[in-house]
């Protein structure tokens, strides 16, 4: 069945895509191997903002394929994509006014990936939404990995860029179905802010709940983990693929491909059953390359949802 005027709550299973420089270094810094979720890496590993910048000159993915990943969501049974506009490193999947430090200004690439997924998507019958990271380690000004565990506000100047980008990402890439804001330490104001603007600007798009004091939408579960009681309000679990890094690591344990569906079927069907939405993550290599276990995974699931499941 297509998807036409359906709600977010709808959607019961979706793309997430953890993808940015950090999939370049791949969990691996001077030769070591990082532990720690590797889409961080600049700050588990220390690495300097003039370091770190160095990627975007290496990030070229030849292999990337938008339409071919809108595909596999859907061969996966999924009804929608989240992409990492910004994670926490702060470098920008789309094209940002606001900074240089963005596929289309700093990379050789120079194409707009949020805006290349935001369209293929929509030729497939998917909706679209963007991650985006309410902390930020390369812009001056905002708070530094080491206070990632303290309380203390979004600095005024990082505010008022949020919202800049956040206008950007709800302005030019058409609808938006949910902005899954992450992490950092709004004040009520400044969450209430952020949720005023998203509304105006695109009144159906969710917001989750991580934009915290109460402005969100829907509720966003730990890491694979699902509510022991009856919700009430719309909510999702977003699902790593591995639990130890949600971006792609070169060293990373894959284990049985017919295992991780089982165990992943076994988890959507938990959460669908309980009322929530599934967010199922992939993580693709610096090349744009969806690795083969995770396309595997993928189809594997959506063949079962093809014999066993409703739509
Ligand atoms: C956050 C990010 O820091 C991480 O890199 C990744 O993007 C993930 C999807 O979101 O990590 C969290 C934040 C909150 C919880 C778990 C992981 N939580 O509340 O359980």
């Amino acid at each position: 069945a297509e998807l036409v005027d359906d709600t977010w709550e709808d959607h019961k299973f979706s793309m997430f895509i953890h993808w940015g420089l950090y999939a370049i270094p791949a969990g691996v810094w001077n030769g070591q191997e990082i532990t720690g979720y590797s889409e961080q890496i600049k700050g588990h590993a220390k690495i300097p903002t003039e370091d770190y910048r160095k990627l975007a000159a290496q990030f070229d993915p030849i292999h990337w394929d938008a339409d071919a990943v809108a595909l596999l969501a859907k061969q996966a049974g999924m009804k929608s994509i989240v992409l990492t506009a910004k994670h926490h490193d702060g470098f920008c999947l789309f094209d940002s006014e606001y900074t240089t430090f963005d596929v289309v200004d700093a990379t050789p690439y120079k194409k707009d990936i949020v805006k290349e997924l935001a369209e293929a998507s929509k030729r497939h019958n998917l909706k679209f939404g963007v991650y985006f990271s309410l902390i930020d380690w390369d812009y001056e000004g905002a708070l530094p990995f080491e206070s990632v565990d303290n309380s203390d506000a979004i600095p005024a100047l990082h505010h008022q860029y949020n919202l800049n980008q956040i206008e950007e990402l709800l302005t030019n890439y058409g609808d938006i179905s949910e902005i899954w804001f992450d992490m950092g330490s709004p004040t009520y104001e400044q969450s209430k802010e952020m949720a005023a603007l998203v509304k105006k600007l695109q009144p159906n798009c969710m917001i989750s709940g991580r934009i915290w004091n109460d402005q969100g939408d829907f509720v966003v579960m730990g890491d694979n983990k699902q509510p022991d009681f009856k919700m009430g309000v719309p909510w999702q679990t977003p699902a790593s693929m591995f639990n130890e890094t949600w971006s792609y690591r070169s060293w990373q344990e894959r284990g049985s491909v017919a295992d991780k569906v089982a165990e992943k079927i076994n988890d959507l069907l938990k959460v669908v059953s309980a009322g929530g939405n599934y967010l199922l993550n992939i993580g693709p290599k610096g090349d744009g390359t969806v690795i083969p276990f995770e396309k595997q995974v993928l189809a594997g699931i959506g063949e079962w949802l093809d014999k066993n499941g409703e739509s």
